[in-house]
């Protein structure tokens, strides 16, 4: 099935990217958010330390002063400055790091439970909310699609032939396991890196607040094809959702 918010925008890996995709979940846009916050404080910190640095090589170099301070043990004042100084730059750090950390783990009320499970090498989906008439869930596989059989304007090894479908605004639960060894199930536009241990459950929690096609990849080595398990997923408006999942029960 082909949606038509099947755009791509900064939610897949670009040449020479640098910085984050494009956040699709609240918690994304929380995590660029300390990021940003921490980045302005490395600023300062990198430039403080090579400006003092560059000072004492300048003025207490061996040709230009050579015995400065020669008998100074001790000095309480600078010592108490570089001691308390740090410790406050890290607190103002751990708090809004802890806060977001706390409401990441935080799954509330989802209208929606998507159970995904890493196998070697393809992730398997199931959404056990809906049955078909058997009683069967919707499940499927998800594999790679392979270079031969990429269509124009696709993503080479990021591109499956069945993709998650997610409806947008809706509180969406990921549930997370393995069926042989460990992987990873992570998308950067989402925020979400979650391990899949076999025997094991994970949870994540994904509020997307917009449409669109977002990749992610297996993020823990698991074998010879590790890079051939590619996440996918689309984010489309209730409806299609719901014709999609009409798909899926009669097919
Ligand atoms: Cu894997």
């Amino acid at each position: 099935m082909i949606f038509k918010a099947d755009i791509i925008q900064l939610d897949a890996p670009t040449p020479w990217g640098i910085f984050f995709q494009d956040s699709a979940t609240p918690q994304m846009e929380g995590l660029e958010e300390l990021h940003n916050n921490i980045m302005f404080y490395l600023a300062i910190i990198l430039f403080t330390v090579v400006w003092i640095m560059i000072t004492v090589i300048r003025n207490f170099i061996a040709s230009k002063s050579p015995i400065s301070h020669k008998y100074m043990n001790h000095g309480t004042l600078i010592e108490l400055i570089w001691t308390i100084t740090p410790a406050l730059i890290l607190i103002l750090i751990a708090f809004p790091s802890f806060k977001l950390l706390y409401l990441m783990d935080e799954v509330m009320d989802p209208s929606l439970v998507i159970y995904g499970e890493g196998h070697q090498w393809y992730w398997s989906y199931q959404y056990p909310d809906f049955t078909n008439d058997e009683g069967e869930f919707v499940e499927y596989d998800s594999y790679i699609i392979p270079e031969s059989d990429l269509e124009e304007g696709r993503f080479r090894m990021l591109e499956v032939d069945n993709r998650v479908v997610i409806p947008e605004l809706t509180h969406t639960r990921f549930v997370i396991s393995a069926a042989d060894v460990i992987h990873s199930y992570a998308c950067p536009s989402l925020g979400i890196k979650v391990d899949a241990y076999p025997g094991r459950l994970n949870q994540a929690s994904v509020y997307l607040n917009r449409k669109g096609t977002f990749f992610g990849q297996c993020s823990e080595i698991c074998g010879i094809l590790h890079s051939s398990m590619p996440i996918a997923i689309q984010s489309v408006s209730i409806k299609d959702f719901l014709l999609w999942l009409r798909d899926q029960i009669e097919s």
